[in-house]
């Protein structure tokens, strides 16, 4: 067995959700540069334009779409596009997600509710898209961006944490009906990473300070600091590839070691 060459993704067709920025851009340009074709999604022509041309300064050629993870209809139509103008998806990577910080006692159900769509119903409706297709190629490979918080709580994120979870079990669930199909169903729960969806987390305090959550992150991290989308660009390839063709319904944390860690004593 050649290892090395099980890593390449070459003549594979990778479609990444909400890739046009964030942790969904550095794992496409991982998977591009392990020699799959790039396929992305985004809500808006701004953003899109924007991708693009991101995506061209790396020399990655990524065809760009709109569509909303959470429509069925488009999801059916971007996965149709993607056949006809690069071949059917080998690679689903269920990157697309938000979060919204609110108490949960003052949540609203709307709010709720749009998180779970987003971030849990999305993933399903993506998945759901491709898998006929893959089971039609006799291969597939499905990664569920998970989190922290599919395994821990904290205040704020009682929709997050219930759709992340969600995501979790869902993995577990696809890895059980279709390993059978030959698809690897797989999460990576990353960290703390510095993205937008992180900012407000980070952002200086008006005496200039650290924010107190940043330092909180930090000190809870054995790796000492935040992680970057660079950091879950192996994993990507790793669990995108045929390196990883026996590991199924699993999550890997990508997180500094976090979720080892019991905290600094006070
Ligand atoms: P981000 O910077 O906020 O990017 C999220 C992306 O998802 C954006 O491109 C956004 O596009 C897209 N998106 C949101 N709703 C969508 C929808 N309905 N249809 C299509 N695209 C949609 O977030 P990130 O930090 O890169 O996070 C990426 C994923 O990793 C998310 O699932 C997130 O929950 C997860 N994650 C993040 C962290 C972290 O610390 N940053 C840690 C663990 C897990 P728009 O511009 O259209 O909104
Ligand atoms: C928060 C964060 C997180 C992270 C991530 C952790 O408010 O606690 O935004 O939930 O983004 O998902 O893995």
């Amino acid at each position: 067995m050649d290892v090395m060459k099980s890593f390449s993704l070459e003549g594979r067709v990778a479609l990444v959700t909400g890739a046009a920025y964030g942790i969904g851009f550095a794992i496409a340009e991982a998977l591009a540069a392990a020699g799959a074709r790039i396929a992305f999604n985004c809500r808006t022509q701004a953003n899109l334009d924007r991708a693009l041309a991101d995506y061209a300064a790396k020399g990655i050629d990524a065809r760009g779409y709109i569509a909303d993870v959470t429509k069925e209809d488009e999801v059916a139509s971007l996965v149709a596009k993607i056949e006809a103008d690069l071949g059917g998806v080998d690679i689903l990577v269920n990157n697309a997600g938000v979060i919204k910080r609110i108490p949960m006692t003052e949540m609203s159900a709307e709010d709720f509710r749009q998180v779970v769509d987003i971030d849990l119903i999305g993933p399903f409706i993506c998945a759901k898209a491709v898998i006929p297709g893959m089971i039609e190629k006799g291969h597939g490979k499905i990664i569920n961006i998970c989190s922290m918080m599919s395994e821990l709580g904290r205040e704020t994120v009682s929709a997050y944490a219930a759709a992340k979870g969600g995501l979790k079990m869902l993995t577990r669930n696809i890895c059980s009906e279709y390993g059978g199909a030959n698809i690897q169903c797989n999460g990576i729960g990353p960290g703390y990473i510095a993205t937008p969806q992180t900012t407000p987390l980070r952002e200086r305090q008006p005496d200039g300070s650290r924010h107190p959550f940043d330092q909180f992150i930090v000190a809870k991290t054995p790796a000492g600091r935040w992680g970057t989308p660079e950091d879950l660009m192996g994993p990507a390839v790793f669990l995108a590839s045929d390196a990883s063709d026996f590991v199924n319904g699993h999550v890997l944390y990508v997180d500094g070691g976090i979720l080892a860690y019991i905290g600094k004593q006070p």
